[in-house]
């Protein structure tokens, strides 16, 4: 049994169909002011490691836009939060290089040992919000080689391509080794 620490109900969604002996503790840990999801997480590794019970996961993710130097990337839930995805359009509007990725690093703490396991996917950014599937930035990423946006795939759909569903078939596979 693995403890997923997070308040966004989604990713445990996303990640409990590609590893079923997975639990969502909602819990809150501050989250580092750092310029790296990887620094992110190991900060939070350190803080929740003597508060909770057992192997527990973590997951923070990013997006980010080649022509904004990486904007909103670690910044990319206060993001969310304040401009959004219309913010986030209004920022490219004009713009011709829409290329961006998503990024997440998942932190593993298990047998009092910390991992990291990390997954891109790379993507443009559409010219409108388009379905209604997912979370977050969904509706404004079209994964690369596809015509849709993340909202408009299917959750499977959405794994079998997402820097999630990467990083979560990588602990899939580490795991296996402490069973
Ligand atoms: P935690 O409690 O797990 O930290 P969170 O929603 O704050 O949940 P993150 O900090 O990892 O998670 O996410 C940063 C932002 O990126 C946040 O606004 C998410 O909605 C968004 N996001 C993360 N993964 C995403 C995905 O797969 N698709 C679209 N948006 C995503």
């Amino acid at each position: 049994m693995y403890k997923l620490i997070t308040h966004n109900r989604h990713k445990y969604t996303e990640m409990k169909k590609i590893i079923p002996e997975l639990e969502m503790v909602d819990m809150e840990y501050p989250e580092l002011q750092a310029d790296t999801l990887e620094e992110v997480v190991d900060f939070a590794i350190n803080y929740l490691r003597d508060k909770i019970d057992g192997n527990f996961i973590i997951d923070d993710s990013g997006l980010f836009i080649e022509a904004l130097n990486g904007f909103p990337g670690v910044y990319s839930a206060y993001v969310h939060k304040t401009i959004g995805n219309r913010g986030i359009l209004k920022l490219m509007d004009g713009v011709e290089n829409r290329r961006a990725y998503f990024k997440t690093v998942i932190g593993l703490n298990i047998d009092g040992y910390a991992y990291k396991l990390i997954g891109i996917c790379h993507g443009n950014i559409a010219p409108r919000e388009r379905g209604n599937n997912g979370f977050g930035y969904d509706p404004i990423f079209i994964p690369m080689g596809f015509e849709k946006t993340f909202a408009e795939l299917s959750i499977e759909e959405k794994n079998r391509i997402s820097h999630r569903g990467k990083a979560m078939r990588k602990l899939e596979a580490f795991i296996v080794k402490f069973r």
